[in-house]
C-alpha cells in the first residue's frame, strides 16, 4: 500500500487519538457511533494530526479486552470511511493479528503494537503491507500490567526489551525506516518511572529509530499533580514539551490543537535553525 502525507518533514508529528471503544479511560463512549467517530477524526486532522491512531480495544490498567469480532466491527468501517477522507496516515491500535490484517487491508498504513510484538505474526502482516511499526514497550497485558513493575534501571531494561522487538521485526521484513519506537508511558510503570524515562528521554531518542511518546492525560500526570482527569491538558503539554526537547518524534494525544502549538514552540525553541519570527507568524 502507498503510505500518505510524508512524514519526514520537520515538524513534530500528532498522533491523534481515536478510541472506538466504550470504556477507554479518557474518550471512552464517545465515539462509538461510526459517524461520530469519523467526524472526530476530520476535526483532528483539520487541527492538525499527521496519523489518527483508530483503537477499538482499551488497554487501560486492568481493562480484559475484547473480541476479535468485536473490535473489528467498532474500528474497520471508520478506518476505511478517513482513509478514503483524508491525507493523513492511519493508525491501528491493536494487538490482534487478524484485528491487523482488516485494519490494513481497510486502509491504515502503520500498526501501533502495544505488546511489543508478543506475537510475531504482527511484523510479518506490517512487512507484507510495507506499513510503519511502533513498538511500545510494556509487559504482560493490560489486566496484570501493573503488577510488573520492578526495574532495576527502567529506562535501561525499556530499551533492551524493545531492541529484542526491533530484531524480531527486521528479521520478520520490517525496513529499519518503518521501525518507530514507544517507551510505553503508564505500561507496566509506576508515576516515578514515567518521569525517569521522561528525564532520561535521550537515551531512546539517540538509538536511532523516530521516537512517538503518549503522556495524553494519563494518571502520572493525576499522580504529581492532583488533577483530575479531564483537566490534564497542562500536564500534558508539559510532558509533550519535555518529549519533543530531549528528541521525539511525535507524541499521541487527545488534544490535537493544542499540542500542536506545544510542539511548535519546544521545536522552534530547539531546532538549530529556528525560523525567523516573520516566517513563523506567516507559516
Ligand atoms: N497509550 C494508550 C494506548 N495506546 N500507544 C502508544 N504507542 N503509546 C501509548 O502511550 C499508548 C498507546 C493508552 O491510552 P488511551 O488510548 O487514551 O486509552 P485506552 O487504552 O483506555 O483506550
Amino acid at each position: 500500500m502507498t503510505v500518505k502525507r510524508p512524514l519526514a518533514n520537520n515538524h513534530p508529528i500528532i498522533m491523534g487519538i481515536l478510541n472506538v471503544t466504550p470504556d477507554s479511560f479518557s474518550d471512552g463512549g464517545l465515539y462509538l457511533d461510526t459517524r461520530q467517530a469519523v467526524r472526530r477524526g476530520l476535526e483532528m486532522v483539520a487541527e492538525g494530526a499527521d496519523i489518527l491512531d483508530i483503537g477499538g480495544e482499551s488497554t487501560r490498567p486492568g481493562s480484559l479486552g475484547v473480541s476479535e469480532e468485536e473490535e473489528k466491527r467498532r474500528i474497520i468501517p471508520v478506518i476505511k470511511a478517513l482513509s478514503r477522507r483524508t491525507g493523513a496516515l492511519i493508525s491501528v491500535d491493536t494487538r490482534k493479528p487478524g484485528v491487523a490484517d482488516a485494519a490494513l487491508e481497510a486502509g491504515a498504513g502503520m500498526l501501533n503494537d502495544v505488546s511489543n510484538l508478543r506475537d510475531i505474526r504482527l511484523a510479518e502482516l506490517v512487512a507484507a503491507a510495507r506499513a510503519h511499526l511502533v513498538l511500545m514497550h510494556s509487559r504482560g497485558t493490560p489486566e496484570i500490567m501493573q503488577q510488573l513493575t520492578q526495574y532495576e534501571d527502567v529506562v535501561k531494561e525499556v530499551i533492551e526489551e524493545l531492541m529484542i522487538s526491533v530484531e524480531t521485526a527486521l528479521a520478520c521484513g520490517v525496513p529499519r525506516d518503518r521501525i518507530w519506537l514507544d517507551p510505553g508511558i503508564g505500561f507496566a510503570k509506576t508515576a516515578a518511572h514515567n518521569l525517569e524515562i521522561f528525564r532520561r528521554l535521550e537515551e531512546i531518542t539517540s538509538l536511532g529509530y523516530p521516537v512517538l511518546i503518549g503522556p495524553s492525560r494519563k494518571s502520572f500526570i493525576g499522580a504529581f499533580s492532583g488533577a483530575d482527569i479531564d483537566n490534564r491538558i497542562g500536564g500534558t503539554a508539559a510532558a509533550v514539551t519535555a518529549g519533543i526537547m530531549k528528541g521525539a518524534s511525535a507524541v499521541r494525544v487527545h488534544d490535537v490543537s493544542v499540542m500542536r502549538q506545544a510542539t511548535t514552540i519546544a521545536r522552534a525553541i530547539t531546532a538549530h535553525q529556528a525560523p525567523k519570527v516573520g516566517e513563523a507568524v506567516n507559516a
